[in-house]
């Protein structure tokens, strides 16, 4: 059984949390066979899944339900979501957060915009999945002099309020241990970093992506299968979301992605969100 209300608050507590089995190893197949068919396309998830048949599930009320319990109630979804594969060959990425256009204290409000990724292998056992900072949604990520340059020059133009405790850093990593059937939700503000690498030794050791990626190769276990994954943004309605909408329609390398969406509007599943009280963008 998926405990929605825990779930919930670790979400709020932790910046993240990781749901559990909650596909079936049969959708789990259907989930990587819909990567497969249309990597290639550039468009909304849910275009491609209305025209493969693929992925049901991800307009089905039992996966609405568990967003619904574990993010909020009057739920918005804006069409960003794409299929990912790649191969073995990348290294462990940087830390970075995924919140644009963000104007708030970290530490004093709660920024409502998600993601969630569906890493369809293993990475309990393996390397290539997602490390995340906890609590680090609270905090200001300091992790260059640009970053630091930019903050500062926020607070002096914009004469942002950052308290004390935004800027002390958040320390404890955390690789998270998704299997396929796991989806994992995190919150725009949280300090991650994708392709962990696993030790294989000490497997649960959790170091800054800056070691994962200096340390020689045969101390860290393989990546098991092609790194498949499912991205969506999903966001409740507010000021600071629609600013990340209003960012992310406007990025320049975005723009055929939106057309296509538009193009293609009237093939969207939009009953099915309708009928979930979900705010279609
Ligand atoms: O490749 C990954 O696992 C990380 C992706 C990421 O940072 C994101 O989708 O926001
Ligand atoms: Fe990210």
């Amino acid at each position: 059984m998926i405990d929605e209300q825990n779930l919930n608050t670790q979400l709020r507590k932790n910046g993240f949390c990781l749901v559990k089995n909650f596909f079936s190893s049969d959708e789990v197949q259907e989930l990587r066979s819909l990567i497969k068919q249309k990597k290639h396309k550039n468009q909304d998830v849910y275009l491609s899944i209305n025209e493969s048949g693929l992925g049901k599930i991800l307009f089905s009320k039992k996966y609405f339900d568990l967003l619904k319990k574990i993010i909020g109630e009057d739920l918005v979804y804006f069409k960003d979501s794409h299929l990912l594969i790649d191969s073995d060959k990348q290294k462990t990425g940087t830390f970075h957060i995924d919140a644009r256009n963000d104007n708030e204290d970290p530490s004093k409000s709660e920024y409502k915009v998600w993601r969630i990724g569906m890493y369809l292998q293993d990475h309990k056992n393996y390397s290539g999945g997602i490390k995340m900072i906890y609590a680090s949604h609270t905090k200001l990520l300091l992790s260059s002099f640009r970053k630091i340059y930019h903050i500062l020059l926020k607070i002096f133009r914009k004469n942002l309020k950052i308290s004390f405790k935004s800027f002390l850093p958040p320390l404890r990593y955390f690789n998270i241990p998704s299997e396929a059937g796991d989806l994992i939700i995190w919150n725009g503000r949280t300090h991650h970093c994708g392709r962990f690498r696993r030790l294989k030794f000490l497997k649960n050791f959790n170091m800054h992506p800056f070691f994962d990626r200096v340390l020689p190769d045969f101390l860290f276990a393989k990546e098991n299968e092609d790194r498949l994954v499912i991205f969506q943004n999903w966001c409740l309605q507010d000021k600071a979301s629609q600013d990340y909408i209003d960012y992310r329609l406007s990025q320049v390398e975005f723009k055929d992605y939106w057309e296509n969406n538009k193009i293609l509007e009237k093939d969207f599943p939009a009953q099915e969100f309708k009928n979930a009280n979900i705010t279609l963008y």
